[in-house]
Parts: C-alpha cells; structure tokens; sequence
C-alpha cells in the first residue's frame, strides 16, 4: 500500500508574469472556486490554504535582452521558493497553485535544496505540452514561462539559477533527473537543446506508439524509498478539447481517460511528495471547466481512482 501522504499546504501564487497572455493571474482562485480544497479532504489529505503570494504587478511591457519582466519574475520566483521552502521544512506537501509556469522555477528549487539537504533523491515529472527549455538566445518570446527547466538545469541568468542557493553551489537539477511527458510544441532551437542536455521526454509521439501506461512505467522506473517526486503540472498538457482554459492550446495532447492513468500511476508509486499546477487561465476557459477537470485529475493524483487506497470512514 502506498504510505499516507503528509499533511498539504495551497499556496496561491496569483501571477502572469512570464506568459505570453494574461489570466493566468486568476488561476489559483478558480482552483479554490473549483473545489479543490474539499476535493483533496476527501482523499484522506489534511489540507491548509496559506492564501496567495503578494508579488509585483504585471507591468506588461516587451523583452529586454530576451526576457520579459525579468526583474518581476525574479521577485515572484523568490517569493515561491521562500513559501514552498516554509511547507517543506515543516514536513508538509506544498501544492502551489499558477500563475504561470515561470514559477515552476521557484517552486522547484526549493524541492531541490530540501531534497540537497535532507539527503533525498529527487525527480521532476514535468507534465506539459512545452518543453519550457528555451534560453534568451533561443526564444521566439522573451516569454520566461518557457524556460524555467532550462533555468533549473543551470541555464540562464544567475538570479534564476542561482536562486536554489543549492549546497556547494551549482544548479537545481541534473537533466537526468528529469522527465518529460505530453509534449507535443518545441521550438527549433530548444529541440537541439534538450537533445544535448539529455533530458528523457515521452513526447506525444512516444504515448502514441508505447501508450501512456509504458511511458508513465518508465518515467517512473528507478525510484526508492528515498525518492522525493515533485510534479510539475502545466495544465496546457492536457487535450485542448477538455482543457480549453491555458493560455497555450496545442491540439493533440492527452485524452481525459489517458491523463487519469498518468496520474493513477503517480499515485500508485507513493512517492508524490510536491506539486504545481500552473497555467489555469480563467479568463480562456468555459464555466471554470478546465479548473474543474484540473481538480479531478489532482484527486487522481492523490488516489482517488485507485482501489489500492479506500478513503477513511467519517
Ligand atoms: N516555446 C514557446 C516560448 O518559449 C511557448 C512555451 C511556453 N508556453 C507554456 N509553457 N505554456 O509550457 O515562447
Ligand atoms: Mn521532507
Ligand atoms: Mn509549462
Ligand atoms: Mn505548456
């Protein structure tokens, strides 16, 4: 049987920052709105909401040497990783609630220095349709929610690579402890990129011909009692078709039956130990339907649709 999972804390962060739309600001209040607190209490799951980050105002202004707002986006990141660092030292499961994928940045980097200095292993699940590897050089946007696993990986400006403060210095992750699944849009130069950097991704290809249940069998390959899984999930990897809510579509990406397995088997491993849901666009969604298929597939996350784990009776 999986273990119990640790008490979760939300912890809101209302921004837009590093997108190349606005709305995603109203993400972590959909996601309330949507049930998610109740949704994960049902689970079993003791549930605190610490409310949302303050942070800068979207000034909405054009890159500045292939980056926008990245003064904001430092301050935002800095705040997230202060918040998830908070949740973590005090044993418990921080969920943060995107804002944009920018703040995968923040969140990941503290999972990474408490996993430094907690003696853990740790692996990113990195579920999008993007590959979010751009660096400024490569990117079409300026957009810094297109980079953050690049950042996490030691590629890019120091005050984003840096911001993990990681023991003997150094990046947040090695790409090896990466993986990637649904992606479907990589720019021309970022494709080059992750090749050489090594990162292992299920693209949309991959789960076409093996299936998700073998791509999500070896993504999860290798783990032990000593792993720590942070999942980063940007809400743009589902199929448009039942998540049209991001700020980014791409057709073509996981069915709702094919993201409740990717999740199932999340939880069946019993490592799940962070998470992000990012990418919550309010403003493009339908009556909150993305939010609310968001919500369901957390519950997954967390066992909802396994028989492995049956909830406590009242
Ligand atoms: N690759 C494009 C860029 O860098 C768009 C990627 C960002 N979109 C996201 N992130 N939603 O996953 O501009
Ligand atoms: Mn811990
Ligand atoms: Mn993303
Ligand atoms: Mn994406």
């Amino acid at each position: 049987l999986p273990a119990p999972h640790p008490a979760a804390s939300l912890i809101g962060a209302p921004t837009d920052i590093g997108a190349g739309a606005r709305g995603a600001s109203m993400g972590p209040e959909a996601l309330r709105v949507a049930g998610l607190q109740p949704a994960l209490e049902r689970h079993g799951l003791q549930v605190v909401d610490r409310g949302n980050l303050n942070g800068p105002a979207n000034p909405w202004q054009p890159p500045v040497d292939g980056y926008r707002h990245l003064p904001e986006v430092v301050q935002w990141n800095r705040l997230v990783f202060d918040a998830v660092y908070a949740e973590l030292q005090q044993g418990r499961l921080p969920i943060l609630l995107g804002g944009d994928h920018c703040l995968g940045l923040g969140s990941i980097s503290a999972v990474a220095r408490h996993c430094a200095e907690s003696g853990k292993a740790l692996r990113v699940l990195w579920l999008d349709a993007h590959a979010d590897f751009n660096t400024s050089a490569l990117t079409p946007s300026g957009n810094v929610h297109g980079m953050p696993v690049a950042c996490l990986c030691g590629l890019g400006p120091a005050e984003l690579t840096e911001l993990a403060g990681m023991p003997g210095g150094g990046p947040a992750l090695r790409p090896q402890q990466v993986r990637q699944i649904g992606i479907r849009s990589v720019d021309a130069g970022e494709k080059r990129l992750v090749h050489e950097q090594g990162l292992e991704v299920f693209d949309m290809r991959a789960i076409d011909e093996i299936g998700m249940r073998q791509a999500m069998q070896q993504a999860l390959a290798g783990m032990d009692d000593n792993t720590h899984l942070h999942v980063s999930f940007d809400v743009d990897f589902l199929d448009p078709g039942i998540a049209p809510g991001v700020g980014t579509t791409v057709p073509g990406g996981p069915t709702y039956r094919e993201a409740q397995l990717c999740m199932e088997m999340i939880a069946d491993s019993g490592r799940l130990a962070s998470l992000d849901i990012m990418e919550l666009n309010p403003a493009l969604d339908v009556r909150n339907q993305t939010a609310e298929v968001a919500v369901d597939l957390v519950e997954s996350l967390f066992g909802k649709s396994t028989l492995m784990r049956v909830p406590p009776l009242k």
